[in-house]
């Protein structure tokens, strides 16, 4: 179903404010409470230098001029690609291999501890790319995000899947202003709760507010949220990080180990390597593992 042939009413008052914290006041538990039960979202402040942010928007801003026909994959952007718009919104994959700035990101503490708390202790990263909007961009059809992102086809999941615990977590890491001109990913609050694929009869464009904010603000927002970037109706570019984190048991999005050089695999820190997802081993070939118990509570134990 095509949901962009709705209009999109651009300029509405805004009436749900999406919580903000600093690490000075970060409370894990409103936090998830805010996730699952709240508006779906929540705004981190204060975690990104000026300096840091101008350093990740330049590799950002040069990764992707050198793709000036927008050639890498994306996604939700149907419209585009039928409408010739395609590269008017480009993404950089595999960021952690173009600058140590995106490891100090994707594992910063306090997004680290957030994440602990939202999708469990050993949870990884699936992917962390950059989306560039740039100036006359139409933005995405409302989705939900992986492992969500084919809830289209409601049947592929399992029977009664739900959203009363998270498979997802996203963060954006805002590179630019995100105003409504510029484009800023427009979401439904509350539209989390009930696991669903928006559809035209959902009224998404009339309904939706904006995730707001300045660069170096951070949304982490549960991607079962109804959501969508947004046209870009400005003169400047609209970008930002796009970091997906998944319990330890979800498939990862990006094959990361294998897309990074080996060196860096080799010297990466405890928490990227948990990020990686190296700390989980499975699928493993069992029948040439080293033998002996591996699971268990004993197994727990000797780790
Ligand atoms: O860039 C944005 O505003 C949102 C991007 C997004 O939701 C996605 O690519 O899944
Ligand atoms: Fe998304």
């Amino acid at each position: 179903m095509n949901t962009r042939t709705q209009a999109v009413p651009f300029e509405r008052p805004h009436t749900v404010a999406i919580p903000v914290y600093t690490p000075d006041n970060l409370d894990t538990d409103a936090i998830v409470r805010e996730l699952l039960d709240g508006v779906g979202a929540v705004t981190l402040r204060g975690l990104f230098t000026p300096a840091e942010i101008a350093e990740a928007r330049q590799i950002v801003m040069r990764e992707s001029d050198e793709d000036a026909a927008g050639g890498k994959v994306t996604h939700f952007q149907g419209d585009a690609e039928r409408s010739g718009r395609i590269a008017l919104q480009r993404r950089v994959w595999n960021l952690l291999a173009k600058g140590d700035i995106f490891s100090r990101m994707a594992a910063h503490p306090v997004l680290m501890t957030v994440m602990r708390a939202f999708i469990g202790s050993e949870f990884i990263m699936g992917s962390i790319a950059a989306n560039r909007i740039l100036p006359g961009g139409p933005g995405q059809e409302p989705h939900i995000d992986y492992p969500y992102w084919d809830f289209h086809s409601p049947s592929t999941h399992p029977a009664r899947i739900n959203a009363s615990f998270p498979l997802n977590a996203q963060a954006t890491i805002m590179l630019d202003p995100f105003t409504e001109e510029t484009g800023a990913t427009a979401y439904v609050p509350g539209s989390q709760r009930e696991l669903r694929y928006p559809d035209e009869s959902d009224r998404f464009f009339d309904r939706c507010e904006r995730m707001l904010g300045e660069p170096g603000d951070t949304i982490v927002f549960f991607g079962a949220v109804w959501h969508c970037a947004m046209p870009n109706r400005s003169s400047v570019d609209r970008s930002a990080i796009i970091t997906q984190y998944l319990p330890k048991f979800v498939k990862p999005m990006e094959n990361m180990p294998a897309a990074l050089p080996a060196e860096f695999v080799r010297q990466a820190s405890a928490d990227l390597r948990q990020l990686l997802g190296l700390n989980y081993p499975y699928p493993e070939i069992l029948d040439s593992a080293r033998g002996g118990n591996a699971e268990g509570r004993d197994a727990m134990k000797a780790r």
